[in-house]
């Protein structure tokens, strides 16, 4: 599923009041239900006049989106871009284990921070600075050295040649119903859900 056009819009890897009480289950139908399904439907009717553009990937609609037709470059690339940042977004959570990181990622987490508590805050600082509308990543370069960054609106780090591990939306609708305006309070609540296991498989598939 999501190879190519016509992309769908994955189920929740877990319920809507899964990752309760840190993220509301109304919040999760709107983002899920409404924001990412117009993204996929952005995009598929956009894509829907190029059968050439068919059997592109998210990744490649994003990557090479300077080769697509000129009045459609931007639209695809952000639109692609709200489907592929949602989809990992969604599966970068979990509220059934304790969230601590696990595995290769772990130890270079360590060597990287020289400790999760350092990580954390880092994480947090660099999805504060977030002006508007954007997200904060932890990424990989090809040589599987990590750091974080942000990217306004529904930019990803193939731009930079960088590679996603995990990221936190900090649109105001991934935590306005519940956090209101607080976005630290919600980055707290998003650090205690993060899907390890998930991320560490994210790293292992770096390029
Ligand atoms: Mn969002």
């Amino acid at each position: 599923m999501n190879e190519h056009y016509p992309f769908e819009n994955p189920p929740l890897p877990y319920e809507y009041s899964g990752l309760e009480p840190y993220i509301d289950t109304q919040t999760m139908h709107l983002h899920h239900d409404k924001h990412l399904q117009t993204y996929v439907d952005n995009l598929n009717k956009l894509l829907e006049p190029y059968p050439t553009l068919h059997l592109w990937s998210l990744e490649k609609l994003i990557r090479l989106s300077d080769r697509l037709p000129p009045h459609i470059q931007m639209p695809v690339k952000n639109n692609a871009g709200g489907v592929y940042n949602h989809i990992l977004y969604f599966n970068g959570m979990q509220n059934k284990e304790p969230s601590i990181p696990v595995g290769s990622l772990a130890k270079r987490i360590d060597n990287t921070f020289d400790s999760y508590d350092n990580f954390k805050e880092a994480m947090t600082t660099s999805a504060l600075s977030v002006f508007g509308s954007g997200y904060a990543w932890l990424v990989a370069d090809y040589n599987k050295r990590i750091k974080i960054i942000s990217t306004p609106n529904q930019n990803t780090p193939f731009s930079f040649n960088l590679s996603p591990i995990l990221l936190i939306d900090v649109w105001e609708h991934a935590y306005y119903l519940k956090h209101y305006n607080k976005r630290v309070d919600y980055i707290a609540d998003w650090l205690s859900i993060i899907n390890w296991e998930q991320a560490e498989n994210n790293y292992i598939d770096c390029k």
